[in-house]
């Protein structure tokens, strides 16, 4: 890696567009640093002093030389417990290798890393670090009651692994295996990670906020034989009803049902899931458990291309998709990209603000910050509650959404809550999301103001695309003008981030991904071509050219899907599904998804998947879905609904009937996917073939119905100008 001098570049400057642009972070050398005294900063960034130093870095690990250098990184920052003499199989498939009738289809050539390689996540992440320094804060644990915390170091961490990780032993989970993870953001959940990762067996978490019915199809395709869950959990001072939903989620399975066992953390302690809700013979207790087995467990030894976990997302079509991340190669993105996208080094207490339900949560709260062995933190509480005409809605990162309908009432709680765990704990990065950043601007700087944030030098953003009000705010008041912001551009395929700038060496421009990270070979691609644009200020879609070590290896069950969604739209590339621009400094701006995917508070959920919760009504006859652009979440649910010509209802029932259908989503899908407007219209806009055109609806809702062009192709186009005035009705309502 290419040394630094501390000569960080200066004050913001333009470029020729009048875009700021800022310095890579100005409190990352001791030189100028005001608060060196207070926080320990590194003497240096990792990368740095500018663009050049990450250029010449960056060829390094690309083209020919990639597969060394990814070596040389796997063996410098894993412990293996066999080394690998192979680096890298398998590639992006061409044209002619995705054709129907090739004898060797891209599936008999899968992506592996360092595949004759034998290691132990859980050993990476937990023993290593336990038997150098045992008293070490792994994880802070900020509880979501105001003032409570705990420290857990690397040794406990170790001792509660292990424990758990001997009851799914006991509970017959063998390498191998899926275990379904449904808990809310306690610390222990890292614990209920990392044990399975120790025995082999591969985790299924599922997200908290999402509902029964979605548990139980995610319990279902993976064929989870236990269930990890809790009692409740607790988010901006009110219970979760965890344990219901995930006994509504077995009993929902029928006969399918693979889960024997569960094991049941008490969160909260609740007496009415102890006494009416816990199922003897299948329900255990997680406290009492671990008390009862012993308090080592070997680490199994897994290969590298072993599973590690499954995460579901949504894709453009209803059913989502378990991704399925593999274990060395998953495990050194995710190491190297927290080392280097937030410049960390000893000492330093990283905080990733999103819940372990997702992706962002898996690496940068889990897997990333425990293999290199720094502090990470579960942050169980919320960043604000807000009062916005007659709701209180209360914002989670990554997860707002889950919530936003559920506090329909005053609930007194605090502001500030994201400042005070800074203060409190030092925290030196903060990774958050545009639409927690655009909630807490949107609050005013008065809480900012009051909490000594000096220990911060790095803050990111991730999920959705950041606009520059919300950057320049979080630069402003959260970061002083001092800290690196890191707009970082990745997806569960991807494993960890894969578009970023790098704090001590690139300047950043607000909305701006700026450049590949290490290993990282970006294109944008003509969409209608296929062919790779060349040269600056060109626009087109994202796409990466060769594998690296921590993207997805396929679709649980289905790897035709992996390779139609991802490899066959553009042979010879990985398809990220997103739209993306490149500048003339050759900054990536990603413009957002270019599929039926809704992007909602950087919470992913496609079309399909709403439009088929809301066909489950019974009155429903057709819908289009739509995502429209939101001043707040970044994107916002609009769904169009036709009913059956013998449900009948007249426009008195009209809102509730629009209700029961938000019901309807929330409960199917999980609250968060519940539609920001429903218009129930007589029918929709659709080709001679019958595609609903949803260009139309879009264009409708965005207050562009007068610029709908030519309508040709439209069936019926006299709906138009019905639909027209519907929306305008229910927008002025
Ligand atoms: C990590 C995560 C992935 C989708 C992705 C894109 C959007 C993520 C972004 C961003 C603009 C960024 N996205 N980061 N868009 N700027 N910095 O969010 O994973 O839930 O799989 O979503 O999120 O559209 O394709 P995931």
């Amino acid at each position: 890696m290419a040394s630094a001098a501390s000569n960080i570049p200066g004050p913001a400057r333009h470029d020729s567009q009048g875009i700021p642009m800022h310095a890579p972070g100005r409190r990352l050398t001791t030189a100028t640093n005001p608060h060196k005294d207070i926080h320990p900063v590194p003497e240096k960034s990792h990368v740095g002093p500018d663009i050049e130093a990450y250029k010449a870095a960056h060829s390094d690990t690309v083209g020919p030389h990639s597969d060394a250098w990814w070596a040389q990184q796997a063996r410098d920052n894993l412990t293996w417990i066999k080394d690998f003499s192979i680096v890298r199989t398998g590639g992006f498939p061409s044209a002619e290798e995705l054709k129907e009738d090739n004898p060797n289809p891209p599936s008999t050539l899968p992506i592996t890393w360092f595949p004759d390689g034998a290691l132990n996540a859980c050993y990476n992440c937990v023993d290593r670090h336990a038997f150098k320094n045992p008293d070490l804060t792994a994880i802070i644990y900020e509880a979501d009651e105001p003032g409570e915390h705990q420290y857990i170091t690397y040794g406990m961490l170790l001792n509660e692994v292990c424990r758990v990780a001997n009851v799914l032993k006991d509970m017959g989970v063998k390498k191998g295996d899926t275990v379904t993870i449904y808990l809310p953001m306690t610390w222990q959940a890292a614990a209920a990670f990392l044990a399975c990762a120790r025995i082999g067996a591969i985790h299924s978490a599922v997200f908290a906020g999402f509902s029964a019915e979605s548990l139980r199809d995610r319990i279902l395709d993976c064929g989870s034989t236990v269930l990890i869950t809790a009692d409740e959990g607790r988010r901006g001072g009110r219970s979760v009803a965890t344990k219901v939903i995930a006994d509504q989620a077995l009993k929902e399975c029928g006969d399918a049902n693979p889960v024997k066992h569960v094991l049941v953390l008490s969160r909260t302690g609740s007496k009415t899931v102890a006494e009416q809700h816990f199922t003897p013979g299948r329900d255990v207790w997680w406290h009492e458990a671990v008390s009862n087995v012993p308090s080592y467990c070997p680490p199994e030894v897994m290969n590298s291309e072993d599973g590690l976990f499954i995460l579901y997302t949504s894709g453009s079509t209803g059913k989502p998709k378990g991704i399925l991340h593999t274990t060395g190669g998953y495990l050194l993105g995710a190491l190297l990209t927290v080392k280097y996208v937030f410049d960390v080094h000893p000492g330093d207490k990283f905080a990733c603000m999103a819940d372990i339900g997702w992706i962002t949560g898996h690496t940068y709260i889990i897997y990333g910050p425990l293999s290199l062995g720094t502090t990470t933190t579960f942050f169980e509480s919320t960043p604000a509650t807000v009062f916005v005409s007659v709701l209180y809605l209360t914002i989670f990162f990554l997860s707002s959404m889950a919530y936003f309908n559920h506090y329909t009432r005053s609930i007194s709680y605090p502001t500030k809550r994201y400042w005070e765990t800074v203060s409190k704990h030092g925290l030196t990065q903060f990774y958050s999301s545009p639409t927690a950043v655009r909630l807490l601007r949107k609050l005013g700087h008065q809480h900012v103001q009051d909490h000594d944030l000096s220990s911060l030098r790095v803050l990111g953003s991730v999920g959705e695309p950041i606009n520059p009000e919300a950057w320049n705010w979080f630069n402003e008041h959260v970061g002083k003008g001092e800290c690196a912001i890191v707009d970082t551009f990745w997806q569960t395929e991807t494993g960890s981030i894969i578009v970023t700038p790098l704090p001590g060496a690139i300047e950043t421009k607000p909305g701006s991904a700026t450049v590949p990270f290490f290993g990282i070979e970006t294109e944008i691609v003509d969409s209608m071509s296929g062919k790779t644009l060349e040269g600056d200020n060109i626009e087109g879609v994202l796409c990466i050219k060769k594998p690296w070590p921590s993207i997805a290896r396929t679709i649980w069950g289905d790897h035709k899907r992996f390779v139609d969604t991802y490899l066959r739209p553009y042979p010879g590339y990985y398809f990220t599904g997103d739209g993306a621009g490149r500048d003339e400094h050759g900054y990536i701006w990603i413009k957002g998804r270019v599929d039926d995917v809704i992007n909602v508070s950087g919470h992913r959920m496609s079309t399909a998947e709403v439009e088929s919760a809301l066909l489950l009504h019974n009155g429903v006859a057709e819908t289009a879905v739509i995502g429209t652009s939101d001043e707040m979440t970044g994107q916002a649910v609009n769904a169009f609904v036709t009913m059956k010509p013998e449900f009948s209802y007249d426009s008195a029932i009209e809102p509730a009937l629009i209700k029961e259908l938000v019901l309807q989503v929330r409960k199917i899908i999980g609250p968060f996917a519940a539609p920001k407007r429903i218009f129930i219209v007589t029918d929709l806009p659709k080709t001679r073939s019958g595609k609903i055109i949803r260009r139309i609806l879009r264009k409708i809702v965005a207050g562009e119905g007068d610029q709908l062009g030519d309508l040709s192709s439209v069936a019926e186009p006299e709906i138009v100008d019905v639909i027209k005035q519907k929306v305008a009705d229910s927008m002025s309502a």
